[in-house]
C-alpha cells in the first residue's frame, strides 16, 4: 500500500484527509502538536490502515528532520506529502497586528512547510516518484483587510509550489497548490484565539466549504494519472466570490 504523510492531521482538512486515505487502506503518517488528538486518531483509524503518529511542531527544523529521516520501512517511502499544517492569527490591520502572531504565521506556514518538504524530497527524488500537495489559500491572491501576513505566507506557498515544479523537471514528482476559500474547521477559532462566538459569526447564514470537500479534492488529485499535474486549484464555496477593488475618502 502507498504511504501518505499529512502535517496538521489533528483537525480540519488534515484530519479528514487522514480518514479518507485510511478508508483506502493507505499507510498513514499523521503529525501535529497535540499528541492526544493523534492518539485518538490512531485508535479510530487503526482497523482500516497502518497509522504512524508523530508529535511534531513543523517550525522546529531539527525535530522535523529527526522524525522524518528515521522512519521505519516501508514508511520511509512517502508517496504523497500533504503540507497542510498552518494557521492564521488575528485580523487586525498591519499597524495594530501582534508581531508575535506575524512571526508564528511565518514560522509555521513558510518555515514549517519548507522544513517538511526539504526533509521528504530527497527520498522522493531517489524513488523518482511522489506527489507534494501544498495547502495555500485564496488569501494569497485576494487581498482582504487584516489578511496582511497570513495572505503573504500563502503567496509564498503559491510561488514555492511553482518553483518546485521547475526544480522537479525531468522527474515524475508532482506538485500542486490547493487554494481553498472559506471553510469551517478550527481555523477561525484559532484565528480569534479561542473566541468561538466570533468564529461562528464568520460562517453565520453561509454554507462554507467543509473539511470533507477539501479531503475529496485531495483524493481526486491523487487519483489523477501520473502524467497529469494540476499546478494550482482554487476552491471556494458557491456563496463566496471576490469583493473587488474599493475606494474610500481619506
Ligand atoms: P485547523 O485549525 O482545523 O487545522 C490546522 C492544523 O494545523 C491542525 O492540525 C494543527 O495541529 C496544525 N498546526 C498548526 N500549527 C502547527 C505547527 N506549528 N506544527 C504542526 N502542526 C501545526 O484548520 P484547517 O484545517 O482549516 O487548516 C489547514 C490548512 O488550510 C492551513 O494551512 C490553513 O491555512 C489552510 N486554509 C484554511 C482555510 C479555512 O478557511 N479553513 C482556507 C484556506 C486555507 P496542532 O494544533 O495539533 O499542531
Ligand atoms: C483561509 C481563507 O479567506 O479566511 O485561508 O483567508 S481566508
Amino acid at each position: 500500500m502507498p504511504t501518505i504523510l499529512i502535517t496538521g492531521a489533528t483537525s480540519g482538512f488534515g484530519r479528514t484527509t487522514a480518514e479518507l486515505f485510511a478508508n483506502k487502506g493507505w499507510n498513514l503518517i499523521v503529525t501535529g502538536r497535540r499528541s492526544q488528538y493523534l492518539k485518538e486518531l490512531k485508535t479510530t483509524l487503526s482497523q482500516k490502515a497502518a497509522v504512524h503518529t508523530i508529535t511534531l511542531d513543523v517550525r522546529n527544523t531539527d525535530e522535523v528532520f529527526k522524525a522524518l529521516e528515521n522512519l521505519p520501512t516501508p514508511l520511509n517511502n512517502i508517496d504523497v506529502l500533504i503540507n497542510n499544517a498552518g494557521l492564521a492569527l488575528g485580523l487586525e490591520t498591519a499597524d495594530q497586528a501582534n508581531l508575535n502572531d506575524w512571526h508564528q504565521m511565518i514560522d509555521t506556514n513558510i518555515t514549517g512547510l519548507v522544513n517538511v518538504t526539504r526533509a521528504v524530497l530527497p527520498q522522493m527524488r531517489k524513488a523518482n516518484q511522489g506527489y507534494i500537495i501544498n495547502i495555500g489559500s485564496i488569501a494569497a491572491n485576494t487581498p482582504y483587510t487584516g489578511g496582511n501576513v497570513y495572505g503573504a505566507t500563502k503567496a509564498f506557498v503559491d510561488q514555492f509550489t511553482k518553483n518546485l515544479r521547475t526544480d522537479l523537471i525531468g522527474t515524475k514528482i508532482r506538485a500542486t497548490n490547493i487554494a481553498p476559500g472559506l471553510a469551517e474547521t478550527e481555523f477561525s477559532i484559532v484565528r480569534f484565539k479561542g473566541d468561538k462566538g466570533r468564529a461562528d459569526q464568520v460562517y453565520k447564514d453561509l454554507k462554507p466549504l467543509t473539511a470533507q470537500d477539501i479531503a475529496n479534492t485531495i483524493g481526486w488529485l491523487v487519483d489523477t494519472p501520473e502524467h497529469v499535474n494540476v499546478n494550482y486549484l482554487e476552491v471556494m464555496p458557491t456563496c463566496q466570490t471576490w469583493a473587488g477593488v474599493t475606494a474610500k475618502p481619506n
